[in-house]
């Protein structure tokens, strides 16, 4: 195999031939791309080992298992085009456009409450503390569509363990930035601000549970959740909350923005199943962006070998 050191990569290889990055917001932060190159990201995936330690590697196989149907990547343009992040717009196609020049840099995650060590990230810190990998998911909406999503990432369960999360806690909260400056539809009140999110414990140290801070080998665009977003691949997609700035250990079951919103459609545990409808239409089928026609939706979005144990015996129509 080819191997190359990461300052003999050029830039135009780096570079892919469909430029989805707003090339002026890349450029701004010149340490950006240096601390891409610094933690091995891009490398790893023009070398396509998509490993990068012994730490992530189990993590790794658990990934590669989950996408061993083969399934075809959503292209580029609709992962980047065809977006909900409502701090920007409600308007799916209008996001990637609001959220062009969105600063992420400087950019600090704080992991606090119920940790031994609390601590506050610099996000180029943290990139190099748990390097990026590879990872292939769907990610299946509550609205009914779905993607294959060819993300940059590592478990969160990395992150969780340099905090090291006391006996007390049993659950993890997330929030968004809140800064209606650089987030203009915070200045609506169509979500309560700021977005939260929140997992059990057992849930959040999952391996398929991921930090993503890129896709397509390139660092995260702005509309896809900017520097840092979950990625929870057998939940409805709205759990997985983008543009982290907090992440809390705490010993109760957090509240979330959606459950919030309307309690009656949108609870806690958000397992993708087709056999629980949301109020207001079917979960059994859904559509692939980029296809025509439906596919029948999979229980845990076809995580369920990996995923299921985390709920046994519980009831998933109560506990939806
Ligand atoms: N902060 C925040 N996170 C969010 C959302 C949002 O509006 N705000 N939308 C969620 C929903 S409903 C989905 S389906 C996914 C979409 O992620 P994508 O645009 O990267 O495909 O992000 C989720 N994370
Ligand atoms: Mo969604």
């Amino acid at each position: 195999m080819l191997v190359k050191e990461p300052q003999d990569i050029k830039s135009s290889e780096i570079t892919p031939k469909e430029v989805y990055l707003n090339r002026r917001t890349f450029m701004k932060g010149a340490a950006l791309a240096a601390s891409a190159a610094g933690t091995g990201l891009l490398y790893r995936v023009l070398t396509g080992t998509g490993k990068s330690s012994t730490n992530s590697e189990a993590a790794t196989e658990t990934a590669q298992a989950a996408n061993s149907s083969g399934e075809k990547l959503t292209s580029l343009q609709d992962i980047t085009h065809y977006n909900n992040f409502y701090e920007f717009s409600t308007s799916k196609g209008a996001v990637a456009g609001k959220a062009a020049g969105f600063v992420t840099r400087p950019w600090t995650v704080a992991v606090e409450g119920l940790v031994g060590k609390p601590r506050i990230f610099d996000i180029d810190d943290l990139m190099k503390i748990a390097p990026s990998e590879e990872r292939i998911y769907r990610l299946r909406c509550v609205e009914g569509w779905s993607m294959v999503i060819p993300w940059l990432g590592f478990s969160l369960a990395k992150l969780l363990d340099q905090v090291q999360p006391t006996s007390a806690a049993k659950y993890v909260e997330f929030v968004t930035l809140q800064d209606p400056s650089r987030m203009p539809n915070q200045n609506t009140d169509v979500l309560d601000w700021p977005y939260i999110e929140g997992l059990r414990l057992d849930e959040a140290m999952h391996p398929l549970a991921t930090l993503a801070t890129g896709l397509y080998g390139e660092m995260l665009p702005p509309q896809n959740g900017a520097p840092i977003r979950l990625v929870v691949p057998w939940k409805y997609g709205f759990k997985s909350i983008k543009s982290i700035v907090k992440i809390r250990l705490v010993d109760y079951q957090p509240s979330t923005t959606w459950n919030i919103y309307a309690p009656r459609e949108y609870g806690f545990y958000s397992n993708v199943n087709p056999k629980v409808n949301h109020p207001r239409w079917s979960q059994a089928k859904e559509r692939r962006i980029g296809e025509f026609g439906l596919r029948d939706t999979l229980p845990f979005n076809g995580y369920g070998d990996e995923a299921a144990r985390l709920y046994d015996g519980m009831d998933l129509k109560v506990n939806f």
